[in-house]
Formats: C-alpha cells, sequence, structure tokens
C-alpha cells in the first residue's frame, strides 16, 4: 500500500493506524500546492480531488476520505480492536464519532486556515467550533479514548485536527480533558514514529 500524505495535515490520521497496525506501506510525499509528487508527476492523477490522504491499494485502487479509509485499514486487522466489528451498534457509533470530527473538528478547524477570512468571522467560527470542544470533553472525561478505555481509529482523526490549534492560538490547556488527550497520543509510539517519518522525509523539489 502506498499512502499519499502532506505534512501537518489530516493525512497523519491514517499514517498513525498504519503503523498502530504495524502494516507494510509506503509513504509518499504530495507537495500540497503544485499537487507534484518528488519525482514531477502529477498527484491529480492519483487522487483528482487533489487533496491528501490518498491510500493506493496493491490492486492500483485509490481510496480517498479519512473517515472510510481509517476503517478500511482497521477491518484488515480486526483482531486489533482499533474498530468494532462492521454492522455492529458499536461500529455505527464509531461512525458518529468520525462523522462529527470531519464535519465538525476537521472542518471547523480548517477554515481558520483561510488568509482571506477577516478575523471577526474567523473569530465566530472559533465559538462555534469550542462549544463542539464540550462535546468531545464529555467523552474524554468519562474515558481516555473516544470510543472508550481502548485507542481506536477516531483518536487517530481526532489527534491529528486538534494539533492544528498550536497555529491558531489556540491553548487546549483551556480543555484539560483535550490536552491530556493529546499528551497520551503524543506518548503513543506508532504516533512519535509517524510524526518523526513525516519530519524525515523531504519535500519534493516540484
Ligand atoms: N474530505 C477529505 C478532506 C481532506 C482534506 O481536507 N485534506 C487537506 C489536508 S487536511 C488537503 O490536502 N487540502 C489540500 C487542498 O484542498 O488543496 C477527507 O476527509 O479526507
Amino acid at each position: 500500500m502506498k499512502l499519499y500524505f502532506a505534512p501537518d495535515t489530516c493525512s497523519l490520521s491514517p499514517h498513525i493506524v498504519l503503523r498502530e497496525l504495524g502494516l507494510p506501506f509506503e509513504l509518499v510525499r504530495v507537495n500540497n500546492q503544485s499537487k507534484k509528487l518528488a519525482d514531477g508527476s502529477d498527484f491529480l492523477a492519483i487522487n483528482p480531488k487533489g487533496y491528501v490522504a490518498a491510500l493506493q491499494l496493491e490492486n492500483g485502487e485509490v481510496l480517498t476520505e479519512g473517515p472510510a479509509i481509517l476503517q478500511y485499514l482497521a477491518d484488515l486487522k480486526p483482531e486489533t480492536g482499533l474498530a468494532p466489528q462492521n454492522g455492529s451498534w458499536e461500529r455505527v457509533r464509531l461512525q458518529e464519532w468520525l462523522n462529527f470530527i470531519t464535519s465538525e473538528i476537521h472542518a471547523g478547524l480548517a477554515l481558520q486556515f483561510n488568509a482571506a477570512m477577516p478575523p471577526e468571522v474567523k473569530e465566530m467560527f472559533k465559538q462555534k467550533l469550542f462549544k463542539r470542544f464540550g462535546h468531545l470533553v464529555q467523552a474524554l472525561e468519562r474515558h481516555e479514548y473516544l470510543c472508550g478505555p481502548r485507542f481506536g481509529v477516531a483518536d487517530a482523526y481526532l489527534y491529528a485536527v486538534l494539533l492544528w490549534t498550536r497555529f491558531f492560538d489556540i491553548d487546549l490547556e483551556n480543555w484539560p480533558a483535550l490536552a491530556a488527550f493529546m499528551q497520551r497520543m503524543t506518548a503513543r509510539p506508532a504516533v512519535q514514529a509517524a510524526l518523526a517519518a513525516e519530519r524525515a522525509m523531504p519535500a519534493p523539489a516540484y
């Protein structure tokens, strides 16, 4: 499998999960501005949507959309329990979290990157985001990870997007349960390895 990634993006979450699962994979860095790979070839030929993450399987199929990739990976090794069994009530709860992260947290934080947006509009969206943080806190005060006492794929996704708060002057210490979650996640060997591998890979020249 090949994981197409860019540093400091949501593609960190499938990267973490690949390492948590101990699956073999190749990491391919994308220049997210030029949409080129290191050899000058066109990332749009891999994912016409033009964004990471994209997972290319051995049969050539390319899977996109973080929540789909995460569940696909977890199902390759169901015995690890990174996602509950497909078709179970617990699996639907996981999908509820993945959808919440993608639409409320990922999208909510991503618009803070928009340089064209006036500061007062950004502030308005920050306040909405902070309400959503309240929902995360309720879960993380009850158990160490989103779906219970054990790490799962939703945690990798939440971690990857909450890392962006450091770019926007959002101090997670204001939500102690979130700050503790981030510390717990950062301490995981797979997370350390993923961050180090992404840092070590040179930026594409194109
Ligand atoms: N709906 C996609 C969104 C992926 C996404 O937003 N990727 C960002 C990085 S976090 C990206 O590559 N953006 C570059 C672009 O849109 O040009 C998913 O959930 O996987």
